[in-house]
């Protein structure tokens, strides 16, 4: 049993992955300053999924299982004392970092939201860095960082895990061999800080030796897993306006509602995907295979498969009968492009990826079919212009 502070816990991929970890026996404290349930009244969007009070998510997960999560509500970005002294007083094994503003349209809808969006993100990664390092505790640092550092396009090779191995010519003719951290290409300002964050880490790894672990995440799909299916009073939240919403979800609850699918551009962009359950499953492979003293930043991909927006569309259209509508591309981003990623590493720890499967559509379907009378559907298209 490890003890684990998830930073980030009540949110999309936080709430799902702490119940996964709890049920598993680890002793968890969720940090979370709910600004994800602001953001929603900031944009006058909900889940789609009624999502309860953090309060009595966790009393019911109590209820349910006997087991005890504790929740501390502060900013991690802000609250840095009180970040230091939970450190202190839990001594963690590991710390799972989720909690940053990820969506790239609201991270570019304005001034302010990109303000927000750089101080929240750089200032949260920095500050449990810090505090890791003044509390003098040995906890192994767990990120989410996404796909999207790498850019989405190579000079013609798979996307590697985080290093890139680069041959330098030297002055007398000879030819030295290293590994750098591959070139960043962040294509929003949210990727531009998860580019970022990869500096700190490299830093704090190399100039204090904190244990570090970068997951960089494809799109993550699907709503529920066993543990939020428990009660409906778990349920997992489900974003689907222009903002917040991801690709694959929002095209399964457009085509449950009758929404003609909303492809950007000519849909020729490729990207990875990975559903919720594998996310819970690849954080826990992450807490078990933790980094050794003065090793390097581990790096993982942390996707299952790579899909063309334009196929995705065309698929669920097919199932479902709804029609596609190709829409002018309100993001700055290329039109086509191919994406092969390496996954070896977690194929490797003995991840068993859960694929693109029917039965997993239709219950992402069947959840959006049930709460279809909540959605809004004057907030589904995407009105931040990236230019
Ligand atoms: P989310 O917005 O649903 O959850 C993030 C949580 O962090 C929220 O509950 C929010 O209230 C909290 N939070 C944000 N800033 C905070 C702060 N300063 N102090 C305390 N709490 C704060 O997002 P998500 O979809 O669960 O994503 C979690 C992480 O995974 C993010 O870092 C994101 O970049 C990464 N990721 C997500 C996806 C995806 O498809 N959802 C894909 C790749 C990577
Ligand atoms: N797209 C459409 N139609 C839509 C919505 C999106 O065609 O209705 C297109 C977008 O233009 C883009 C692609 O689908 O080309 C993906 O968009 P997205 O909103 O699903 O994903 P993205 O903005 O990349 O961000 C999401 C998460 C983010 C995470 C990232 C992983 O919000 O936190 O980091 O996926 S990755 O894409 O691999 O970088």
């Amino acid at each position: 049993m490890a003890r684990i502070l998830v930073l980030g816990g009540d949110g999309f991929c936080g709430w799902p992955t702490s119940l996964y970890l709890s049920q598993r026996g680890h002793d968890i404290t969720i940090v979370d300053n709910l600004s994800r349930r602001k953001i929603d009244v900031e944009l006058e969007v909900s889940s789609l999924t009624p999502i309860r009070p953090i309060s009595e998510r966790l009393s019911v997960w109590r209820n349910e299982t006997g087991r005890e999560m504790r929740f501390e509500n502060f900013s991690i970005d802000e609250n840095y004392h009180r970040l230091l002294t939970l450190i202190k007083e839990e001594q963690p094994d590991a710390i799972v970092h989720f909690a940053e503003q990820r969506a790239a349209p609201y991270s570019m809808k304005s001034s302010w939201h990109k303000r927000y969006t750089v101080t929240n993100n750089l200032n949260a990664t920095n500050n449990v860095l810090c505090a890791i390092v003044e509390s003098g505790v040995d906890a192994h640092l767990v990120h989410l960082g996404t796909m999207g550092v790498y850019g989405y396009g190579t000079a013609g090779m798979k996307v590697p895990e985080g290093y890139l191995r680069v041959k330098v010519d030297l002055h007398d003719g000879a030819q030295v061999e290293q590994e750098i951290l591959y070139p960043t290409n962040p294509g929003s300002v949210y990727h531009l800080t998860k580019s970022q964050d990869q500096l700190f880490f490299y830093f704090y790894n190399k100039n204090d030796g904190v244990k570090i672990t970068d997951l960089h995440q494809g799109i993550v799909w699907g709503t529920q897993t066993p543990e939020t299916a428990l009660d409906e009073r778990l349920i997992n939240r489900f974003d689907y306006d222009g903002d917040y919403g991801t690709v694959l979800n929002r095209f399964l609850m457009q085509a449950a509602i009758g929404y003609p699918l909303t492809v950007h551009g000519t849909g020729g962009q490729t990207r990875a995907f990975i559903h919720i359950q594998d996310t819970c499953r690849c954080i826990e492979l992450a807490i078990e295979n933790r980094p050794q003293t003065g090793e390097r930043v581990n790096i993982f991909n942390q996707m299952t498969e790579t899909h063309r927006i334009r196929d995705l569309a065309s698929m669920i259209s097919g199932m479902t009968g709804t029609p596609i509508e190709y829409l002018d591309n309100p993001r700055n981003e290329a039109d086509e492009n191919e994406l092969d990623v390496v996954n070896d590493r977690f194929l490797g720890f003995g991840l068993e990826p859960i694929t693109l499967q029917e039965g997993l559509m239709r219950e992402v379907s069947e959840i959006a079919h049930n709460y279809a009378d909540r959605c809004d559907r004057s907030k589904i298209p995407c009105v931040s212009l990236w230019r």
